[in-house]
């Protein structure tokens, strides 16, 4: 062992040969506490989710080709659109995003690992359980759940056959168990960022990433115990005959809508908060400047928070709730509009004047960046009340939805997995089939979702397996737009199983990044910097300004390029 000026060289050892170091694949598999194992098990179930909710959704795209209901039956296709939105938001988005933040909350903070590994490892075990229970509603008499993936009573309430194992208590199971792992992971979160940081790190010079994180997981850990205890409830009116929401009993059903709202709502923001925390990272490193109005990017985040707990009777508009009520809360979900302004707003003065690279993960981040822009303007003519009276339940909704969670937020995914890869797996990724992935998804995302606006507006209600034939043209187009996107998955897939297998491998910086993360060799070793942490003495965006990020950086790249 050499040290160098106060770095002891250890730092950068190479990965021994035990059970879970980096080499051996099969830790996967294991019930393994190292944070980085865990964010690629999170990452791998979602995608193999992904895959799932995609497939009903080609087939309900497949069903809308025409105007007949020919493909299948009107239930069949009411459980379809149930289980796609469950699956898409329970088993994909969320585990997708508490994947990204196991991988890169600690190499970010310079931690060795979560602050609770063990509970970590539990509630990441507890997706496959609760995605087994989803998926054996398929199986049981009745077929899935197919009242909507919100679940509302008295519609969810009914159950025809009169089996105590139906696909509706199967899924409010799921979701309850979903809320629980997730409160789980939000804790681990939560106290990772505040105690585990690097020495010199202070929060004023913390990663956006790891400020959208931060900011999102408290969300949860204050919404989704209404969802969660919502949900419960749900199962005792089902399954043991309370009352809670069967006006028949005293119960009322709307008090659901609030309790199921009140999470689902900010929700939203628990997905798009990281995805811009991604934006926030990506565009200093290739457009090669400091990140612009840092702590306003970071503060914005906060505010979020706080007007996201306050907007959702804006989903209950039509449900009969008191007009000053629909004024509150048009107001409320307006002013979102100003934080998140403010960050579009330092995004585009980052990427103004900047020599652009544009590889596969910028090029992500630019289109979702896009998309979601034009999510925004259609979510300003949704809070406007009487807009939403009148799309409210057509295809406006899900098309600007859906701007969002693939338009935005999956695409913001994809940069983010694009440009770690190197790091976490050691190997490069193919660009070409890279491109080829983006330019899929590009144009399959704007072909399918962008024709259900003029539908929304022409009148075409949602949630239907049959139509108008005056709605076939822009139908026609959404579902070419959909098969692309299915398609768009092959090359993807292709990408990362062959590159990690057999890619070139990756330096420790390839995109020659800031941040503590693009210091540890790739794939970085079980603990990361161990107990060698360097000392943080700037914050992360200096680019371009020469200026070094921890004590002692040259020589630390110096024995990485040696490792
Ligand atoms: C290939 C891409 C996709 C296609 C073609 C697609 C298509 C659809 C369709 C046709 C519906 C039914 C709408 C209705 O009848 O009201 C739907 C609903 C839904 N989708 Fe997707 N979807 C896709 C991707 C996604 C992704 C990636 C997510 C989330 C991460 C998602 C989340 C949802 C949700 C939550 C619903 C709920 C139903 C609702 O609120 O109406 N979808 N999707
Ligand atoms: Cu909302």
């Amino acid at each position: 062992m050499t040290s160098t000026a106060g770095v002891d060289s250890r730092i950068l050892r190479a990965p021994h040969p035990v059970p879970g170091a980096p080499d051996n694949w099969k830790r996967f598999f294991s019930f393994n506490t190292d944070a980085k194992v865990i964010g690629i098990q999170y990452i791998a179930t979602a995608l193999f989710f992904l895959l799932v909710g995609g497939l009903l959704a080609m087939i309900m795209r497949g069903e809308l080709i025409t105007p007949e209901a020919d493909l299948v039956d009107r239930t069949v296709y009411n459980g379809l659109y149930t289980m796609h939105g469950t699956i898409m938001l329970f088993l994909f988005i969320f585990p997708v995003l508490n994947g990204l933040n196991n991988l890169l909350i600690p190499c970010m903070i310079g931690a060795p690992d979560m602050a609770f590994p063990k509970l970590n490892a539990a509630a990441f075990w507890m997706v496959p359980v609760f995605g087994v229970i989803l998926m054996a509603s398929f199986l049981v008499p009745g077929g899935p759940a197919s009242s909507g993936w919100w679940s509302y009573p008295p519609v969810s309430l009914q159950n025809p056959l009169g089996h105590l194992i139906n696909g509706e208590a199967l899924w409010i199971l799921a979701v309850a168990l979903s809320g629980i792992s997730s409160i789980m992971g939000a804790v681990n979160v939560v106290t990772t960022i505040l105690r585990l940081r690097a020495p010199g790190m202070s929060l004023g010079r913390m990663p956006i990433f790891c400020w959208t994180a931060l900011s999102a997981q408290t969300i949860q850990l204050i919404g989704l115990p209404a969802l969660t205890g919502g949900a419960v409830m749900l199962l005792f009116d089902l399954v043991v005959g309370t009352s809670f929401y069967r006006p028949e009993g005293g119960g009322d059903p709307v008090l659901y809508q609030h309790f199921f709202w009140f999470y689902s709502h900010p929700a939203v923001y628990v997905i798009i908060l990281p995805v811009f925390g991604v934006f926030s990272e990506l565009f200093p490193v290739y457009a090669r400047k400091p990140l612009f109005g840092y702590p306003f990017v970071a503060g914005a985040s906060l505010v979020i928070v706080g007007l996201s707990l306050i907007v959702w009777v804006h989903h209950m508009f039509p449900s009969g709730v008191p007009q000053w009520m629909r004024d509150v809360f048009m107001v409320t979900t307006m002013l979102i509009a100003v934080p998140t302004g403010i960050k579009v707003f330092a995004w585009l003065a980052t990427l103004w004047g900047g020599k652009l690279r544009l590889n596969t993960a910028m090029l992500f981040a630019l289109g979702g960046l896009f998309n979601f822009v034009f999510a925004g303007v259609t979510g300003i003519m949704l809070a406007t009340v009487p807009v939403d009276i009148h799309v409210n339940n057509t295809y406006f909704v899900v098309g600007h939805f859906h701007y969002v969670i693939y338009g935005a937020a999956t695409m913001g995914v994809y940069a983010a997995i694009y440009h770690w890869f190197p790091k976490f797996t050691g190997h490069m990724y193919y660009e070409g089939l890279g491109k080829l992935h983006f330019l899929l998804t590009f144009i399959g995302t704007n072909l399918n979702f962008f024709p259900m606006h003029p539908l929304g507006l022409m009148g075409m209600p949602r949630r239907v397996s049959s139509y108008d034939p005056e709605f076939a043209f822009w139908n026609v187009i959404a579902s070419l737009g959909a098969f692309l996107l299915g398609v768009s998955i092959i090359p993807f897939l292709l990408n990362l199983v062959s590159s990690w297998v057999r890619g070139p491998k990756s330096p420790a910086n390839p995109w020659t990044a800031i941040g503590l993360e693009w210091l540890l060799p790739s794939p970085p070793p079980a603990e990361n910097f161990e107990e060698h942490v360097p000392t943080v003495i700037s914050g992360p965006y200096g680019y371009g300004t020469g200026r070094p990020l921890v004590e002692h950086q040259a020589e630390i790249e110096r024995s990485l390029l040696q490792a």
